[in-house]
C-alpha cells in the first residue's frame, strides 16, 4: 500500500511538471507573439523621385500636379491592435476607443486585424514612440501608387472585391492585415481596410499652391487628412488620390494608420 508521503510527494511532482508546462507554453506563446509584432512592423523602402499626385477636375484632388519626395521607408502593413496594445502597456496611454467590441474587430482577439478608435494625436504618439512618423500625404500617395503612372487604384483603374476591403468586398468589417495582395512596392492595404492617417493638416486647396519637393501640407488646420478609404467606404473613397479629413482628436471605427521612417 502507498504511503501518504509517498502519495504527497507525487502530487507535488505533478504540480510542479504542470506549473512548468504552463511556464513552458506561455512563453512560447509570448514569443510568437513577439514575432507576430516584428513582421507587423516591418518596414518598405519606397524610391523617391518625381511622380504625379492628385487628379484633375476631382475636386480637392486636383490639379494633377508633378511632386518630388525623397526615398523614404513605409509599413508594409497598417498598425494592428496587437502593436498598439504594446504601444498602452508601455506607456500608460489609454486603449482605443471600441476595444473589445467585437463588430469593429477591436481588441486582444483580433490582434491582426488595423487597430481602430485611435485619434490623429494616438496614431502620432504611437510612430513617435515606434521611432517612425506618420508618412506625409505626399509620401502616402506616392507609396499607395506603387509605381504605376496615371492609375485611379494600387493595383490599376478598377477596383473589384477580390483586390482590397471595402464595401464591394462585403466583409462586414475589418480583415487581419495583409490579406489582399499587395501593389508593386509590396504595400498591402493601400486601398481599404482602414483609412489612414497621415502627417499633414487638410487644405481643400492646398495641390494648388503644393511646394514641389517634400511637400508636408499647411502650417495649420483644423482638420487631419486620412488617406486609402476603408472597409465601411465604396470604391472611389479607394482611389489613391482620393482626399479626406477629420479633426485630430476624432475616433472612428473605420479609420487606422500606418507608419513611415526616414531613409537615410
Ligand atoms: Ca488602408
Amino acid at each position: 500500500m502507498l504511503s501518504t508521503r509517498f502519495l504527497l510527494r507525487a502530487a507535488i511532482w505533478v504540480l510542479l511538471i504542470l506549473a512548468l508546462n504552463v511556464e513552458m507554453s506561455f512563453s512560447q506563446s509570448n514569443q510568437q507573439l513577439q514575432k507576430t509584432i516584428e513582421t507587423q512592423a516591418e518596414l518598405v523602402l519606397i524610391p523617391g523621385g518625381e511622380f504625379v499626385m492628385g487628379k484633375d477636375d476631382e475636386g480637392d484632388c486636383s490639379p494633377a500636379h508633378k511632386v518630388y519626395v525623397d526615398s523614404f521607408y513605409m509599413d508594409k502593413y497598417e498598425v494592428t491592435n496587437a502593436q498598439y496594445l504594446e504601444f498602452c502597456k508601455e506607456t500608460g496611454r489609454a486603449l482605443p476607443e471600441f476595444w473589445g467590441m467585437k463588430q469593429f474587430r477591436s481588441g486582444p482577439d483580433f490582434p491582426d486585424h488595423p487597430v481602430v478608435g485611435i485619434s490623429w494625436r494616438d496614431a502620432n504618439a504611437y510612430a513617435e514612440w515606434a521611432g517612425k512618423r506618420l508618412p506625409a500625404e505626399a509620401e502616402w500617395e506616392c507609396a499607395a501608387r506603387g509605381g504605376l503612372v496615371g492609375m485611379n487604384y494600387p493595383q490599376g483603374n478598377e477596383l473589384d472585391s477580390a483586390q482590397a476591403n471595402h464595401t464591394l468586398a462585403d466583409l462586414e468589417g475589418t480583415v487581419a492585415v495583409g490579406g489582399f495582395a499587395p501593389n508593386g512596392y509590396g504595400l498591402h492595404d493601400m486601398a481599404g481596410n482602414v483609412w489612414e492617417w497621415v502627417a499633414d493638416y487638410y487644405d481643400g486647396a492646398y495641390h494648388k499652391s503644393s511646394p514641389y519637393r517634400n511637400p508636408t501640407g499647411p502650417e495649420k488646420g483644423k482638420l487631419k487628412v486620412i488617406r486609402g478609404g476603408g472597409w465601411h467606404s465604396g470604391p472611389s473613397c479607394n482611389r489613391v488620390y482620393y482626399r479626406n479629413a477629420l479633426p485630430p482628436n476624432w475616433v472612428d471605427f473605420a479609420v487606422g494608420f500606418r507608419c513611415a521612417k526616414d531613409f537615410r
